[in-house]
Parts: structure tokens; C-alpha cells; sequence
């Protein structure tokens, strides 16, 4: 492919980039990115786990690469290569059967099939293995966030997004919401919710605004689940049940832990909060979310609905504090993506 020396943190860096091309579907698996350099460390091959139930990045990468391509190879990979038999055959024991000289992998797979045991049979057929200890290590993270807390923590992953004035309001006084942030950024929303298994909304936002929590994006053929917090009947003229099947709506209902118990428990594993005030702020006050995405337009609105509302501290210090901030420009608006765990 290129002549050019990459270095383990530009491999590592690749593999990482990869691995998010497949972000949209191979829920509820991890999203995983892998690099082969030869053995002059030049750059012969990349590729990402693209499907649940498909090849894993490692067979994807060693694709129309031929056995004396591999001959002292170095393969990099996000996430520790399988040690198991699971849809697909083991990665780890595809590798140990290879010419390779070194496999780097980012983090250990917390899937018990795994954790450990990948890099063993690797390290059994005598090929040098290390776990990957430079500066990507937190963006290694990020980008297998959803799995990690799923095996980590046996729960469902939490995202949130909000688009709020530039004064923190996400609607008007009177409920008006359409539109705050501009159609850059809400395209950028579509990509954002193709990232999860569910959108959540709750009960005014619904009424309110009718709006459809699908995903309608050229490039990508997902079907996410509608989940609608209210114990009331919801009326099927509505936009949500008109783009998806009826299944996948649910409307949920209660304390708000619980229904996360639930729906993991329903196999959902990552879930995008959508709206209004309210439901934001109850999910901030109660500490249930793992990563926020803002969008700020620069528009002034005055006292209206705020999506921390009903959070309230008497010194800064432990006011929740973003982690790993990124930023973006969409438009006139302003993007910033940040852990909240
Ligand atoms: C890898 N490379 O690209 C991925 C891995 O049912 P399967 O065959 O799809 O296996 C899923 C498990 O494999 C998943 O829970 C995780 O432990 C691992 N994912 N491993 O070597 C990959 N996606
Ligand atoms: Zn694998």
C-alpha cells in the first residue's frame, strides 16, 4: 500500500479509525479496528468488524493478503483477539496459525470467552504479544465504551444528547423546541443515533413534537428501537410507530434505574436520550449517564426549559465535571461529546 515506516501509535491510531466505520452494526458486539504492517513495518492491510454476526476485524484485515505478505508481521488491533468459537471462528487461533511476528492489541476483552485467553493462544504459538501502553489507551476506551460497561458492569450503556441555546435552555417557556440547532448538526444527530440501539423520549416530547427517532441516513440500513417513558396508551397515528415495526416501540415507566435493568434485560445495549428537560434532568440527577453530545447554537432564549432543571449543588466542587471532551463545529453551531463516568 506505502512505502512509509508506521509507527505503533499511527497503526494504533488507524486501527482505532477503522473500527468506528462499523459503529452503526455490529451492536451488541464491540466495535474493533485492526492494522498489518509487514515486517519492515510499512502499512499492507486495515480492517474493522463491519456486522454482528460477521467477520471479525482480524479476518477482515488479513483478507487478499497472502501467507508471504505475513511472513514477520505485525498485526495491531483494538481489542484482544477472541479466544473462542463464537459466530464466527476464533481470531486469536487464526493469528497463532500465521507467520507473524507480533500481535499489539489495545485492551483486554472483558467477555469472560476471552479475557486473557486470546492472548495466551498467542503467546502459546510462540508469537510475541503485547497489550498496547501508549498515549491512545484512553481513546481505546472510547471507542468500545458500549461493551465495555455491558461486560464491565452487566448494565446498558447511557448516552445523551441535547440541543440546547447557547443561554442552556432546550425549549421555550411554552414547550417550542423546532428547531435550535441548525440542519448540519441535526444531520449530525442522525449518525449519532445510529451509534445505538434505542432512542428515549419522554411523554411531552412525544406529543409534543411527533418526531420519528428513526435513523435516515443514505449510507445506513439500521433499525432502532423507540422507547417512550409514560404509563399512558400512545396513540398509533404517531410518527414513531409509522417508521418502524410496532415491536420496536416500548413505552416504559417508573423508576428510572429499573427501566434500564429492563430493557437490558430485553437485550438492548446501548440507549441515546433524546428529550425533553425533564427526562435529561432526571436522568442527570440520578447519575445514569455514561456520555453526553451537545449541540449549542448561538441563540439567546431566555427563561424556558433548561435540561438540568432539577439539579442543584451548593459548591462546584462536586458539580459532575466533563471527561474527555471533543469538540466539533456543525454549522453555526458548536458540538462537544464528553464522558460523564
Ligand atoms: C475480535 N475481533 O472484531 C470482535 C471481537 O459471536 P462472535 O463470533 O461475533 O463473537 C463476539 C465476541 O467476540 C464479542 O463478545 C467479543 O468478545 C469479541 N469481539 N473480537 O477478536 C473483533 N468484534
Ligand atoms: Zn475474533
Amino acid at each position: 500500500m506505502d512505502e512509509q515506516i508506521v509507527t505503533l501509535d499511527q497503526a494504533m491510531q488507524m486501527a482505532i479509525d477503522e473500527a468506528y466505520k462499523g459503529a452503526a452494526q455490529v451492536s451488541p458486539n464491540p466495535k474493533v479496528g485492526c492494522v498489518i504492517l509487514n515486517s519492515k513495518g510499512q502499512l499492507i492491510s486495515k480492517g474493522h468488524h463491519k456486522k454482528f454476526g460477521g467477520p471479525h476485524a482480524e479476518i477482515e484485515a488479513l483478507q487478499n493478503l497472502k501467507h508471504e505478505d505475513l511472513i514477520e508481521a505485525h498485526v495491531i488491533v483494538t481489542l484482544e483477539p477472541c479466544a473462542h468459537q463464537g459466530k464466527t471462528p476464533s481470531c486469536a487461533k487464526k493469528l497463532a496459525s500465521l507467520p507473524i511476528k507480533k500481535v499489539t492489541y489495545g485492551l483486554m476483552d472483558p467477555n469472560p470467552l476471552v479475557a486473557g485467553q486470546g492472548h495466551q493462544i498467542l503467546s502459546d504459538a510462540g508469537i510475541e504479544v503485547e497489550i498496547y501502553r501508549g498515549d491512545l489507551t484512553e481513546a481505546l476506551e472510547n471507542v468500545c465504551e458500549e461493551f465495555l460497561v455491558n461486560f464491565r458492569e452487566k448494565r446498558i450503556f447511557v448516552a445523551m444528547k441535547v440541543a440546547q441555546s447557547i443561554d442552556g435552555q432546550v425549549a421555550l417557556s411554552n414547550g417550542v423546541s423546532q428547531w435550535i440547532t441548525g440542519p448540519e448538526s441535526r444531520m449530525h444527530v442522525q449518525k449519532i443515533r445510529s451509534y445505538y440501539d434505542a432512542v428515549l423520549v419522554g411523554y411531552e416530547t412525544i406529543i409534543k413534537d411527533n418526531p420519528s427517532l428513526n435513523i435516515r441516513l443514505a449510507d445506513i440500513n439500521k433499525e432502532n428501537w423507540a422507547v417512550i417513558l409514560t404509563n399512558q396508551k400512545l396513540s398509533e397515528d404517531l410518527k414513531v410507530f409509522q417508521v418502524r415495526p410496532h415491536e420496536k416501540v416500548l413505552t416504559v415507566s417508573g423508576d428510572l434505574k429499573l427501566v434500564l435493568q429492563s430493557l437490558y434485560d430485553k437485550g438492548l445495549r446501548s440507549i441515546l436520550v433524546e428529550g425533553g428537560a425533564f427526562t435529561f434532568s432526571e436522568f442527570l440527577r440520578q447519575g445514569l449517564v455514561d456520555r453526553m453530545h451537545v449541540f449549542t447554537a448561538p441563540v439567546i432564549m431566555g427563561q424556558g426549559k433548561s435540561w438540568s432543571q432539577s439539579l442543584s449543588y451548593p459548591n462546584l466542587e462536586i458539580a459532575p465535571r466533563a471527561k474527555k471532551i471533543d469538540t466539533q463545529v456543525f454549522g453555526p453551531d458548536i458540538y462537544t461529546s464528553f464522558k460523564l463516568k
